[in-house]
């Protein structure tokens, strides 16, 4: 029996654990008491780990599919094949034929986010989609346009807030995301207990909620005008408070005259937030030394995400709190993404390109995913022909996910780098999969970056791989030899075999802020791997103006692509909501799209369930459990309704990633619960016209209950 000290990366929360192995299966995991920064904490999707790892329906082995079904494949003949169906792609219709998906898990893997990204952003395509434009797209524009830099977002320094605002956002829940913290629950508690307070601003009274000093019901997708009316007030009332940064700050005056006409009384019809409560937040923000403007993903995914992400950015600023203890602040990680972006093309860029049907821009070198499924099954010169999915699954995670369904099996060519033969993949012509978790070893690269408090984790694998199975950057650097010509793809396979992710990483600890220049006590890979549970690295600092970086010694407070914008938030005004708008709920035993094959996170009460207010629903002949009909313009699901007072009448509320009933997978377990997708209902149409990134809050739909009623849920 021995235990081993890892990380689990199911959520952004990086908890450190420790895994009991005995005879080659898990007995146990427990959160590390000695990790410095998780410090024994855990949620229960960690245990759900070994799940993953003993699951007998993860693949190990590469599938080639004939016809319906599917038989194992050795590697070689699975590279080989992929190589050649892509090259031909390529060959005949050109680079930009071969699309690309990478989704949510991407985040947290070494070698994705090394040698993926030689071979993705390497092929050239402008075809790239990823789970940003479902996701913090608006967050990355915003530092892009007013700070220089889409890698360098601020994080709340929430051990040291007296004031935590929280919008669009479910840290009790979500574990906290763009702000990596474990046990954000106890970091919460804590912003009470020395006499600060939490305030939530979301449709539903959530989870974060109920350890929240105040919850204020927001229509959904008028984040950006309540948001406005905050500004107005703090012009309005002379709360301006620039504090150490000002005079790295420009555009003062254009962001006074944007948010002239939006006063708190003008935007109430809109938004529900009483006039009185709006000058108060306005007045808290400005008032308390040390506070936080938190917007996170349902601030992103709406409407108006791309000027409600200006806007909480610029009212930190306004406010004087970025950069200040206690506030939005940035890190210092030990491989730090800042200067290693800065030069390059990854800094940031929007509408260098646009979609070919429907004409939404490129942020960051990629494509809105909800433009995929229109450019696979649109014909004409510029189609997609051929898919690689990588980490993602966005037949459950992109917006009307039912017609990318029905358009994947038009395409030529598809492959599936997934551990599942799940809802995407089976459409695929070969899956190729990688090992997971407990399998390989750990750095958090990029979400070090977000992180409350700046750490360094380095973890070994836990368990050796099998000889037959591979590593996903394995299969990036094979898939690379054989795709990318003989300049890059030579190159591509050389730099694998000499220096797999570990030895980048070892270099760029090295070359990090505490790595060797710091004296010859500097952190290094071995030197991590001496510290088993991680190290700390100290709270976060001031990092403005340094970080601004050279060709950006400023804050822009007012960039021309949000005031271009405003016209279109203008009409949100005056536009009348009637019926019912959806939004989605994130849940503390569900991970995405992907975990629910995870006996011990499914079992229990059904918990795909769309929560409606009693009063929405009396309207309507329904109660409590009925199943009712859900329809968009996009489509139509089934689903039990949930009756609560915590969602504000109007609005009804369900989760993302379930919808496990489709035929042709293997989720044994995932079967026998299989809820419905929400983004069957939710619109690709339906997005941020600033930036395409997809409106999953406020879509309009339809409740009705069906004819025949089946009351008994199973
Ligand atoms: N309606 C609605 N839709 C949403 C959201 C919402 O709030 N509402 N949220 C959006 C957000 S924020 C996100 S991030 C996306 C997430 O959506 P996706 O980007 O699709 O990610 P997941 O759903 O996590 O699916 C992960 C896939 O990666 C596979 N996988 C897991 N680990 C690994 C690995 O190490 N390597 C490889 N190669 N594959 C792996 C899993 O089997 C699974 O197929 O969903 C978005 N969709
Ligand atoms: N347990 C669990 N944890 C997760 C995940 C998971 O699937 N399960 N997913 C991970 C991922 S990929 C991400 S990106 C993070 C996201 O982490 P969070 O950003 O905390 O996301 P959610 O928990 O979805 O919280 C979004 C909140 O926004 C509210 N909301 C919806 N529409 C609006 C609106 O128009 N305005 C306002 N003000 N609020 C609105 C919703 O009611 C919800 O409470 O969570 C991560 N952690
Ligand atoms: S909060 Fe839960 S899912 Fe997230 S990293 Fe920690 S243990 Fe894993
Ligand atoms: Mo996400």
């Amino acid at each position: 029996m021995t235990t081993h000290f890892h990380t689990c990366t199911l959520c952004e929360a990086t908890c450190g654990i420790a895994v009991t192995v005995d005879g080659g299966r898990v007995l146990d995991i427990r959160g590390d008491e000695d990790d410095p920064f998780s410090r024994g904490y855990i949620c229960p999707k960690a245990t759900a780990l070994a799940d993953l790892q003993h699951d007998p329906d993860r693949l190990r082995r590469p599938l080639r599919r004939a016809g319906d079904t599917w038989h194992e494949v050795a590697w070689d003949e699975a590279f080989d094949l992929v190589g050649s169906r892509l090259r031909e792609v390529r060959g005949r219709y050109g680079a930009d034929a071969v699309a690309v998906y990478q989704g949510n898990p991407s985040a947290h893997n070494l070698g994705l986010l090394t040698y993926g990204q030689v071979l993705f952003r390497g092929l050239g395509t402008r075809n790239l989609f990823s789970a940003t434009s479902v996701d913090q797209l608006p967050q990355m524009l915003a530092s892009f346009l007013m700070l220089g830099n889409q890698v360098l977002l601020p994080v709340p320094d929430i051990d040291r807030t007296d004031l935590f605002v929280c919008l669009g956002a479910n840290p009790a829940v979500s574990n906290g995301s763009i702000m990596t913290a474990p046990n954000v629950r106890a970091r919460l508690k804590a912003i009470r207990a020395r006499g600060g307070q939490v305030v939530v601003i979301d449709p539903r009274r959530t989870e974060t909620a109920a350890l929240a000093d105040r919850h204020l019901f927001v229509r959904p997708g008028t984040d950006a005008l309540l948001l406005l009316s905050i500004v107005n007030v703090l012009f309005a009332e002379d709360l301006i408070r620039l504090g150490r940064l000002a005079r790295y700050v420009s555009g003062v005056d254009g962001l006074r005259s944007a948010a002239e006409n939006f006063g708190p009384d003008v935007t109430f019809a809109a938004t529900g937030v009483e006039p009185d409560d709006v000058r108060w937040l306005a007045r808290s923000l400005a008032d308390t030394p040390r506070a936080v403007l938190y917007g996170r993903v349902g601030t992103c995914t709406q409407e108006f995400g791309g000027l409600a992400a200006w806007l909480v950015l610029a009212i930190n600023v306004l406010t004087g709190h970025l950069d200040e203890p206690g506030g939005p602040m940035f890190t210092t990680p030990a491989v730090d993404a800042v200067p290693l972006v800065a030069a390059t093309r990854f800094r940031g860029s929007l509408g260098r390109w646009h979609s070919r049907v429907r004409g939404l821009p490129e942020f960051g070198g990629e494509l809105p995913a909800a433009v995929l499924a229109e450019e696979i099954d649109t014909p004409g010169a510029g189609q997609i022909r051929a898919l690689i999915t990588s980490a993602g699954n966005p037949v459950l995670s992109t917006p009307n996910g039912a017609r990318l369904e029905r358009a994947l099996p038009g395409l030529d060519f598809m492959v599936s780098i997934d551990p599942y033969l799940n809802e995407t993949s089976r459409f695929a012509d070969v899956i190729l999969p990688p090992t997971v978790h407990l399998e390989r070893s750990h750095y958090e690269l990029a979400l070090a970056n977000y992180s409350v408090r700046n750490v360094a984790k380095y973890s070994p694998p836990v368990f050796e791989r099998e000889p037959d199975q591979r590593h996903d950057w394995e299969i990036c650097v094979e898939l690379a030899t054989r795709l990318l010509g003989r300049g890059s793809g030579v190159l591509a396979g050389a730099l694998g075999r000499r220096l797999p992710p570990e030895s980048l990483l070892d270099l760029w600890l090295r070359a990090g802020p505490y790595g060797l220049r710091r004296g010859l006590g500097g952190l290094s890979l071995s030197r991590l791997k001496k510290q088993p549970h991680g190290v700390d690295l100290g709270a976060l600092e001031p990092r403005l103006p340094g970080r601004l970086g050279l060709r950006h010694r400023r804050i822009d407070l007012a960039p021309r692509t949000y005031l271009d914008d405003l016209p279109r938030l203008r009409g949100r005004l005056g536009a009348s909501v009637a019926g019912l708008v959806l939004i989605g709920r994130r849940q503390l035993r569900s991970n995405n799209s992907w975990m629910h094959n995870s006996e011990r996170l499914v079992k229990g009460k059904q918990r795909c369930t769309l929560l409606m207010h009693p009063d929405d629903a009396a309207s309507r002949g329904l109660t409590d459990g009925d199943v009712a009909s859900l329809s968009s313009a996009a489509g139509t699901i089934e689903v039990p309704v949930e009756l609560t007072d915590a969602i504000m009448p109007g609005v009804v509320s369900l989760p993302h990633g379930w919808g496990h009933g489709r035929p042709g997978t293997r989720l044994g377990v995932a079967a026998n619960h299989p809820g419905a997708s929400i983004n069957d209902v939710t619109d690709e149409h339906f997005v941020d016209a600033l930036t395409g990134t997809a409106a999953f809050s406020g879509v309009p739909v339809r409740v009705d209950a069906l004819v025949v009623n089946t009351t008994h849920l199973s």
